[in-house]
């Protein structure tokens, strides 16, 4: 991508409604615009990396064996009354009306649907374990809508929910996704501690949050320090062997972790002081297993190997992906802007041209832009007319994890500069040896 024909508004000043650092870099970085309180266009360098976030929650959640598929955002009202939740749900949902005076709502989580979904093909234990899950657009009338995309009114949701002939069935469904959940968010850079939860307007008795230790977290957390050593589920991972998985599970629920909500603090002044964490933290995934609570209200029941019908048992696994962008610019940034994980990179690298114009240096940038273009790397060229200083201004707050500097002095002598961007680490090579380092992946 050139720079000049991409669309990236940055900002120059700080915006002043941003309260936190990630909401002030998305701003300035050109990633989001707000539209109304809690609702975002996601612009185009947010939307490359939001694409990036949901292609690896997509490719673990395929991995731990759900399907995917895609419902509607706009539900009948007549599912919720089914549940019972329509009345139930409150404020937060925005319900509306269509031509006819049907009462409709837009979805604030799937679990009706999905439900309806299931019980109209699904009859035999045979079809199971199923999970099925989509990524789209909720809505919640948030009291308070903040920190930008963190906390929005619209946002997006991966949202996955299991079906299994009985409870045993059920508990391996909802080990595989927090094993999955697990390799999830290491993939982007981040350490998600599972702590045990409230179950909230979900229901259910057995649920944990995913949760990223950051200053600017909304939750209250205290968990002791082994978390931030435990190892993540590898490559290898059986999703089948549901012993292993327990074992994954026992291993990541065997100390003490909670919320402020489920706090127990005796419990945690037990755990020796230097090995307690008392922390603040963003909720990025909660896991929910909550039984026959819609499968029975709904009639969605299979017939089982004993020729009888029995209640489906059901659990519901979300991932905030809006809120996953900014939770990793808190994660990493520094006071130039943002520092990408090369996983999520809306570019892997920039070609910075510092004299826009001369023809050696142009020379020199499109070899390297189509050498590392032709690689099926995403890179950026800054082929744009302004000031090297505002260049790298620029290439330091949107983050790319590596910058390729030219400029006339080094062109002259065939080299080219490489800037690490977490580190700052600079070094000249030639050009070749430069596209030779990116393309090589070291
Ligand atoms: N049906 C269940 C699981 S599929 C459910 O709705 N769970 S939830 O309420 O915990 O939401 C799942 C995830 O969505 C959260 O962990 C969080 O990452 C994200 N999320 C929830 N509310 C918001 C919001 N207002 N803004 C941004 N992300 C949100």
């Amino acid at each position: 991508m050139r720079l000049s024909r991409f669309f990236l508004p940055i900002l120059k000043e700080n915006p002043k409604e941003a309260e936190i650092v990630s909401h002030r870099l998305m701003l300035r970085a050109g990633m989001v615009k707000q539209q109304s309180q809690g609702i975002y266009t996601w612009l185009p360098l947010g939307k490359r990396v939001l694409d990036k976030v949901n292609a690896i929650i997509r490719e673990e959640q395929n991995r731990a064996g759900a399907i995917e598929l895609l419902m509607p955002t706009l539900q009948s009202a007549e599912l919720w009354q089914e549940s019972g939740r329509y009345d139930a749900y409150g404020k937060e949902m925005l319900r509306i009306k269509d031509r006819q005076e049907r009462p409709m709502l837009y979805g604030p989580t799937n679990e009706e649907m999905i439900t309806d979904v299931f019980r109209s093909y699904v009859k035999s234990y045979k079809d199971l374990p199923l999970n099925l899950y989509h990524i789209q657009l909720k809505f919640r009338d948030e009291i308070r809508p903040r920190f930008g995309t963190m906390r929005s009114r619209e946002f997006l949701m991966k949202d996955a929910y299991s079906f299994d002939l009985n409870r045993e069935g059920a508990v391996h469904a909802y080990n595989r996704m927090f094993a999955a959940y697990l390799r999830t968010f290491t993939r982007m850079g981040l350490r998600a501690i599972p702590m045990r939860a409230d179950t909230g307007p979900i229901g259910g008795d057995l649920s944990h949050e995913f949760i990223i230790l950051a200053d600017t977290g909304e939750s209250e957390v205290f968990c002791h320090k082994d978390f931030l050593n435990f190892d993540i589920p590898g490559l290898d991972t059986n999703f089948d062997d549901a012993a292993g998985l327990k074992g994954i599970f026992d291993k990541w629920t065997s100390r003490y972790a909670a919320t402020s909500e489920m706090h127990d603090a005796p419990a945690f002044e037990a755990i020796p002081e230097s090995e307690r964490l008392s922390a603040r933290g963003i909720e990025v995934g909660h896991i929910f297993y909550f039984g026959t609570k819609y499968s029975e209200a709904m009639g969605a029941k299979v017939q089982g190997p004993d020729g009888k019908e029995h209640t489906v048992h059901m659990g519901s696994y979300g991932i905030g992906p809006t809120r996953l962008v900014p939770a990793i610019i808190e994660a990493s940034h520094d006071e130039n802007g943002i520092i990408w994980p090369k996983a999520v990179a809306p570019f892997e690298a920039i070609v910075i041209n510092m004299k826009s114009g001369d023809a050696a240096c142009d020379a020199a940038c499109e070899t390297i832009y189509a050498a590392l273009s032709n690689a099926g790397i995403d890179v950026l060229y800054d082929d744009k007319d302004e000031r090297a200083g505002a260049k790298f201004a620029t290439a330091d707050l949107i983050g790319a994890p590596v910058q390729i500097i030219a400029g006339p002095r080094g062109v002259a002598a065939g080299e080219v500069e490489i800037k690490d961007r977490k580190t700052g680490e600079r070094e000249t090579l030639t050009i070749e040896a430069a596209i030779n380092r990116l393309t090589s992946g070291n």
